[in-house]
């Protein structure tokens, strides 16, 4: 198993003290009462959805999240909103919604939540949902544009197991992805030694809560029961900004030509590099 320590749950936090404690450190933790007055914590039930935009058409992804050449982000398949409710109401699967915007056909529900006040930066424009059946599984990787991100549970609980940017290297780094393939919850120390080394945080996110993930954080996910959250994401300085480009241009244009040209062979060697980064590190 992987050494992995309990990420702080606070409350009361003011701007000052974020910023010194969690926001410059770059140091996740849990916020218990963000969302405390945010009428969407008791109106968005799932009949609520069912019933005013369960004809909404969503994408859905499944686990082969991982597929050599599959497009970050890219779902497998589009169903309506009630139809995929409704598979998530009747028990396990590994079907979610992944970074869904809502709220460019339903901008009324802007209405039942708040940006918070605890730092500058907020991107209005991208509040995401994420949608998960019991069981489902986030594959570990970090988020393609930097941004700072604020994910609110509003309804199951969810698993969360972070990692920080530094530790990329040993956790086997696809190059030109923001993704990792290595089996974290049950390592391979044979076939990823490096992992030995790695050192996560854990929380079981509760609805209510709100967990900090800041830019470049690794995240593993896995439903504990059918749920959903909505991620707020800010971006704290011009650089942050920049970096989100550049990442973006690395990590999502290249990937994807180099996937069209070269397929499985580009996926192979990019598996070759994660290994001997991983090593490198191992040997130090
Ligand atoms: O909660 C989820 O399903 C995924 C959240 C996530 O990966 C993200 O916010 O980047």
């Amino acid at each position: 198993m992987l050494e992995l320590q309990p990420i702080e749950r606070r409350s009361g936090l003011t701007r000052e003290v974020f910023a010194k404690e969690y926001l410059g450190p770059l140091k996740p933790v849990v916020f218990s009462d963000l969302t405390a007055d945010w009428p969407a914590i008791h109106k968005w039930t799932l009949e609520y959805f069912k019933e005013y935009y369960g004809d909404l058409m969503v994408p859905v992804v499944s686990n082969n999240f991982s597929r050599p050449g599959k497009g970050y982000l890219a779902a497998d398949m589009h169903i309506t909103f009630r139809e995929y409710l409704e598979i998530l109401e009747s028990g396990p699967s590994d079907l979610r919604i992944f970074a869904w915007n809502i709220f460019w056909k339903a901008p009324e529900l802007r209405e039942d939540f708040e940006i918070p006040n605890i730092m500058d930066g907020f991107v209005d424009e991208l509040p995401f949902f994420f949608f998960g059946c019991e069981g489902s599984r986030v594959t570990l990787h970090y988020d393609v544009d930097m941004s700072h991100v604020f994910l609110n549970q509003i309804y199951g609980r969810k698993r969360i197991i972070l990692f920080s940017p530094e530790q990329s290297r040993q956790l086997y780094h696809l190059p030109f992805t923001v993704s990792s393939h290595v089996n974290i919850l049950n390592p391979d120390f044979k076939k990823h030694p490096a992992l030995q080394h790695v050192k996560g945080q854990e929380v079981m996110l509760m609805p209510g809560e709100t967990l900090f993930i800041p830019r470049g954080t690794w995240h593993y996910i896995e439903y504990t029961d059918g749920g959903y959250s909505m991620s707020l994401r800010a971006f704290n300085s011009i650089f942050n900004r920049v970096q989100g480009l550049a990442s973006i241009t690395k990590n999502y244009a290249v990937d994807r030509l180099m996937n069209r040209f070269m397929g499985q062979r580009w996926y192979n060697l990019k598996v070759r590099i994660a290994r001997r980064r991983a090593e490198k590190v191992s040997d130090q």
